[in-house]
């Protein structure tokens, strides 16, 4: 460490080096410097992708000193937040670090001084894809925020080595490709190979006295692997703080090849490498629904182990002791998939630091907190007794100690009543065995939370109802949110320029002073400039669409956009109703005065969900025939643009007119694309499901499209006995949509090919798209009508982006740190600099 130089340096800037300096022409030979020594090339045989390695190097550098001096803060006894993950889908790096540095004008003019194209170095960026959705998202919105708002922290989880899947569509078909984003490396990543952990899986455990004669556990594993962290920094908006993302690869023992080499089982040992090293190569691709792989719950443990034994490392370097763990950190579960953590602490408290269980279950208990992130079933995580048995030998031991505990409690309170007995139990008994690791979450942490108002409600009466009864001082709610830096300044560059024009820039870390832009609304000439804006943006997206997909939209048609995971829950295949609906009325009356519309959809399926890719497969199809039918040229376009990600994201929500957000009531936790849609001034058209909710009571009912059912609806229906085929029935015009696809009329004539989607929605309908069909389509009709008022179509845009202040991931940070962490901010300052240093 730089001690002899601590005492002769200031956080001033001494040398423009070409390290740290920020001038243009610094700027320019760094970028030079690294193209050389980094990339090893001359300018003239440079690849695109060689200068944007080159430019991520250099903006790297500059973050380094706020870096270390952050993670040298954090040693000096201050409390930090673990945000447990498996899933980081943090997106690309290169022009948030910008931003969050301030740079981006001067790093601009450099490289545009050094002959180059900065728009199309930031294209070369590969996004780490290593989330499947919402919940990865909302872990990297949470990251940013915890940096900017100066709260310690460290994010943990895996360094996959391939990501969710690209996606391409062929012949309509969803076809997964798999993601090679390491292929060309990662300048944002540093290894710390000499800060490794060996992680035990297997074998047995073994119940011994120890020297002193008290009766101990120790696990006799079968197989060590050792977790390497990488580290990414996570820089806030113009703070020194930079905290990390630490993630886990999996790599082989050496001592385990050796030993296999000696004997001559050199194959064997390269074996043994290659499984170890298995564990972390690939992200499961399903979103909400479990798959109970054992390579899943390796992942699992693997990564939660590694974090684990990285705290108690951290605790033990700065000679504070273990017992004070809970006060030291304030450890989150990003759902059940890191719930394994309650009995790994526990073990090495117990086992390892020989600390008595009382204790350490005080310590255990007072260290975790739980986010539920759904309430549908198919989503709890539970493995087989035998699987986890086989893997993991002593937290089972540890976790029928919890449970017996745990129940004694239960009998306690409520005694002769089996059926709670049996709901709590964190071992489902009701058929094949199965460990439940909500319950584990839940009985192991102090605080649980679901993540809008309505799921946190839901929770408590549904899902979680018996905990809740339990320990209802327990349950709170956090509603999600998102960072405006990465979904308003980092991909609304020209809204945020005008909104910053008016009211100054101090929204961008206190959301809520959008809210000064309400008076605004009754300005004309700043309606005039916000739809312009509105256009332009559309425009890129237009252009996007006609390069990637050769189909030409309008701009000036009405962009209705549904972007998010293909799920029957959050009705895709609704919208796609709606878009036949359109279709068959602009067929039906060809004079018909109707609101132009493009009709845009994106998102992934899990490989193995095949009602999800007939969806897909449907819009493609539909798109198919309206876009080449030349009775409905220019007043409706359908696109399903591919591979939905963070980066097309980037330019999808600041384009939207219309956001749909058409799930079935009480099924969609949360949703956090609602936020960004509405925070880029799109219009909402919704059920009254997770975060829509609050969004409405925000923006007010007036600017807001509702329909559908609610949740008590829904469940009353379903009490009642919900018959699909009737609203089918009755419902003229719903029955020559369904009736359209199932004449094969979208799909060369093959009847059978929708088959499998028309039956379930006629005689299932899980989702009660049938029911909310009429509601759906009337409310779009409000929609169409309120669009050609175009002033006050524009109004209705200011006061959503006005409004949107609740919905910024620093309240959500806000409300964890105060409610559930107990955590304060501890500004870095820049104090031990390298030479040269700003
Ligand atoms: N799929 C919810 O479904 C929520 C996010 C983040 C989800 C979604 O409504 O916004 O989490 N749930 O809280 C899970 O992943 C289990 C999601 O992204």
């Amino acid at each position: 460490m730089n001690a002899p130089l601590e005492d002769s340096l200031t956080p001033q800037i001494r040398v423009e080096d070409d390290r740290t300096g920020l001038s243009i022409t610094t700027l320019r030979s760094a970028l030079a410097d690294n193209l050389f020594y980094i990339q090893g090339k001359f300018p003239g045989t440079a690849t695109k992708n060689d200068y944007y390695m080159a430019l991520a190097y250099t903006v790297r550098d500059r973050l380094l000193q706020r870096w270390l001096n952050t993670t040298q803060t954090y040693r000096k006894n201050v409390k930090v937040v673990c945000y447990l993950s498996a899933e980081f889908l943090i997106g690309p790096q290169l022009v948030n670090n910008l931003i969050n540095l301030g740079i981006y004008a001067k790093i601009r003019q450099a490289v545009e001084e050094s002959g180059l194209s900065l728009q199309e170095l930031i294209e070369q960026e590969e996004e780490p894809g290593l989330g499947n959705g919402g919940l990865g998202r909302l872990a990297a919105c949470y990251l940013d925020s915890l940096s900017t708002l100066e709260i310690p922290a460290i994010g943990y989880g895996i360094r996959y080595e391939f990501g969710i899947f690209d996606q391409e569509i062929r012949d309509g078909w969803q076809v997964e490709i798999t993601d090679k984003w390491l292929q060309y490396g990662n300048p944002w990543e540093i290894a710390r190979p000499e800060e490794y952990v060996e992680v035990k899986f297997g074998g047995r455990s073994e119940h011994y006295y120890d020297e002193k004669g008290n009766y101990r556990v120790r696990w006799i594993p079968d197989r060590v692997v050792k977790g390497v962290p990488y580290d990414t920094p996570i820089l806030g908006y113009q703070v020194n703080t930079a905290n990390t993302l630490r993630l886990w690869k999996a790599e082989a023992i050496e001592s385990f090849d050796f030993q296999a080499f000696n004997i001559g089982d050199y194959y064997g040992a390269v074996d043994a490498k290659i499984v170890s090293e298995n564990l972390t190569k690939i992200l499961y691709p399903n979103d909400e629904v479990i798959q109970g792989k054992e390579l899943r719950l390796q992942q699992q443990y693997f990564f939660v182990s590694c974090a684990l034994q990285d705290m108690i490392r951290l605790l033990l370097s700065t000679e504070v002791s273990l017992e004070t763990f809970h006060q030291q950190f304030a450890v989150q579960l990003n759902d059940t998939h890191p719930a394994i953590g309650v009995a790994e602490l526990m073990r090495l408290l117990v086992d390892e630091h020989r600390i008595d269980w009382d204790k350490a279950w005080h310590i255990t208990q007072n260290t975790f907190a739980f986010t539920n992130h759904t309430l549908l079933p198919e989503a709890l995580e539970k493995w087989p007794i035998e699987l986890f048995g086989r893997l993991l030998p002593r937290h089972l031991e540890i976790i029928y100690e919890i449970n017996q505990r745990f129940l004694d409690r239960v009998r306690m309170k409520y005694p002769r009543d089996l059926g709670k007995l049996s709901r709590l139990s964190l071992i489902d008994e009701s058929g094949e065995r199965y460990v439940r690791m909500a319950n584990l979450a839940c009985v192991g942490s102090h605080a649980i939370n679901g993540v809008a108002e309505l799921h946190t409600e839901l929770l408590k009466k549904t899902v979680l109802k018996d905990f809740y009864e339990f320990f209802p001082e327990k349950f709170a709610n956090v509603t999600n949110g998102v960072t405006p830096r990465r979904w308003m300044v980092l991909s609304n560059p020209r809204l945020t320029r005008l909104i910053t024009e008016k009211i100054g820039d101090r929204w961008i870390t206190h959301l809520d002073d959008l809210r000064k832009l309400e008076t605004l609304a009754d300005d004309a000439s700043f309606r005039q400039q916000w739809r312009q804006i509105k256009q332009e943006t559309k425009g890129d997206l237009a252009a996007y669409i006609r390069k990637k997909l050769d189909i030409i939209v309008d701009p000036k048609s009405l962009f209705d956009i549904q972007v998010k995971r293909i799920h029957e829950y959050k009705r895709q295949h609704l919208n796609v109703l709606h878009v036949i609906t359109f279709y068959n009325r602009l067929k039906h009356d060809r004079d018909l005065d109707i609101t132009p519309r493009t009709f845009i959809f994106g998102g992934k399926a899990a490989p193995g969900y095949f009602m999800a890719k007939l969806i897909i497969k449907l819009i493609v199809s539909v798109a198919n025939i309206v876009n080449n039918d030349p009775d409905v040229r220019d007043r409706m376009k359908v696109v399903f643009i591919p591979d939905f990600n963070v980066t097309l994201g980037q330019r999808i929500y600041p384009a939207a007119d219309l956001s749909e957000q058409i799930s079935t009531a009480g099924k969609e936790a949360s949703g956090t694309g609602n936020m960004k849609f509405a925070l880029n001034g799109a219009l909402t058209i919704g059920t009254l499901d997770g975060a829509n909710v609050e969004i409405r009571e925000e923006v007010g009912a007036e600017n807001f499209f509702l329909f559908g059912l609610t949740t008590e609806e829904v469940y009353g229906l379903k009490a009642r006995g919900y018959r699909p085929f009737d609203y089918y029935n009755q419902n003229a015009e719903l029955k020559a949509v369904i009736d359209l696809i199932s004449s094969g009329f979208f799909s060369h004539g093959d009847v059978d090919l929708f088959k499998p989607l028309i039956d379930n929605l006629l005689y299932r309908d899980d989702y009660m798209l049938l029911a909310d069909y009429q509601s759906y389509i009337d409310t779009q009709e409000k929609v169409s009508q309120a669009y050609r008022d175009r002033e006050n179509w524009t109004r209705m845009s200011i006061l959503n982006v006005a409004r949107m202040g609740k919905f910024s991931s620093d309240r959500s940070i806000r409300e964890y740190a105060q409610k559930i962490w107990k955590v304060e901010p501890v500004p870095v300052e820049l104090l031990q600099l390298c030479p040269g240093g700003q």
